[in-house]
């Protein structure tokens, strides 16, 4: 189905309904507060009741932006719910538990940009294409023909600039730059919202960051980098797990590195690996080899067991990539 008939379901489903829940991935980033905070301000706008839902509170620096106390972990179970909003979510699984306690709650409207996007809704706007889903959320606000004000610009600003990394990456369009203008000629100041959802760090995070570049690896001639984070330094820090947020950042930049890997403890015996490439590997193919996912630059999955040899089998599938791409 195409983008606008597919909006055009939802601005038609947003006209039956009263009331609507509105959530994204665990773990949320920018673009998923963002995209919910944006979504939800402009339908109470039209006069729905809306309920923003995650499973955890927000995680900072996401809790300062303009609406985010009005996220709450609890449903409201005497309201009959017209739909739920799924949000830069690429697969229901991470929805965490949230997916089970949402499950008889119809229709799922899944609003969404990851290439690997499992089209789990009952309607899926899903455009891989879009920097963010904040840019697919803006399409549905100008779709219900409702005036933008300063709470929904906040946000979708936020919600493109996280995930274009501050209008550096690859999926910054010039789209992208022209609704993050937009959103400024509203009373958005880019600088403002940088300090709150960029810069807004706290002192573990940058101990946690010394303890990580201590282990950059460089394999394959320097085109694969890796930093791992063992669980004891976010003890050993005072660090909490979104306090690695962009650490792959460092050494993606790494000149000559193709392929970043940042790869985070999560349990005994559990970790996450967070990939970045470069120019030609894409890492979400390279991600669902071990059953996880996302965009063609930025992708990750997770999995079990000792550390040394799950390294060596994603060293050898990302050799292979590189071969092949390279
Ligand atoms: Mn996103």
């Amino acid at each position: 189905m195409n983008h606008t008939t597919t909006l055009q379901q939802i601005i038609e489903i947003l006209k039956e309904g009263e009331a609507f829940i509105l959530t994204t991935h665990k773990d949320p980033d920018g673009d998923g507060i963002g995209s919910m905070l944006a979504l939800g301000e402009a339908l109470r706008d039209s006069g729905k009741t809306v309920q923003l839902l995650l499973e955890e509170s927000v995680p900072s620096p996401f809790d300062l932006l303009e609406g985010a106390t009005g996220i709450s972990q609890d449903l409201s179970n005497d309201m009959k719910w017209s739909g739920v909003f799924v949000l830069d979510c690429a697969d229901e699984m991470r929805l965490g538990g949230l997916r089970e306690h949402l499950s008889e709650i119809r229709p799922w409207i899944n609003i969404d940009h990851h290439e690997t996007n499992t089209g789990f809704g009952d309607i899926n706007l899903v455009e891989p294409k879009a920097s963010s889903t904040g840019e697919l959320v803006y399409d549905v606000i100008k779709e219900l023909g409702l005036p933008l004000n300063t709470i929904m610009a906040e946000n979708l600003f936020a919600a493109i600039q996280t995930d274009t990394g501050s209008f550096r990456y690859e999926n910054t369009t010039s789209r992208a730059l022209r609704i993050a203008a937009e959103m400024v000629d509203l009373g958005v100041s880019p600088w403002q919202v940088t300090q709150k959802v960029m810069d807004g760090h706290e002192l573990p995070r940058l101990k946690l960051l010394k303890l990580a570049l201590e282990t950059i690896e460089l394999h394959h001639g320097g085109k694969i980098a890796t930093i791992v984070l063992a669980k004891d330094m976010f003890e050993k820090s005072g660090a909490g797990k979104l306090d690695s947020e962009r650490f792959v950042d460092f050494i993606r930049f790494i000149r000559g590195v193709e392929i970043a890997a940042l790869i985070r403890q999560t349990g005994d015996g559990r970790f996450k690996f967070s990939l970045r490439s470069n120019n030609r590997v894409n890492v979400a193919q390279l991600a669902a080899v071990f059953g996880g996912g996302g965009h063609e630059r930025a992708a990750g999955f997770d999995c079990e067991g000792d550390l040394d040899k799950l390294k060596e089998s994603f060293m050898k599938e990302a050799v292979r990539f590189l071969n092949e791409k390279c």
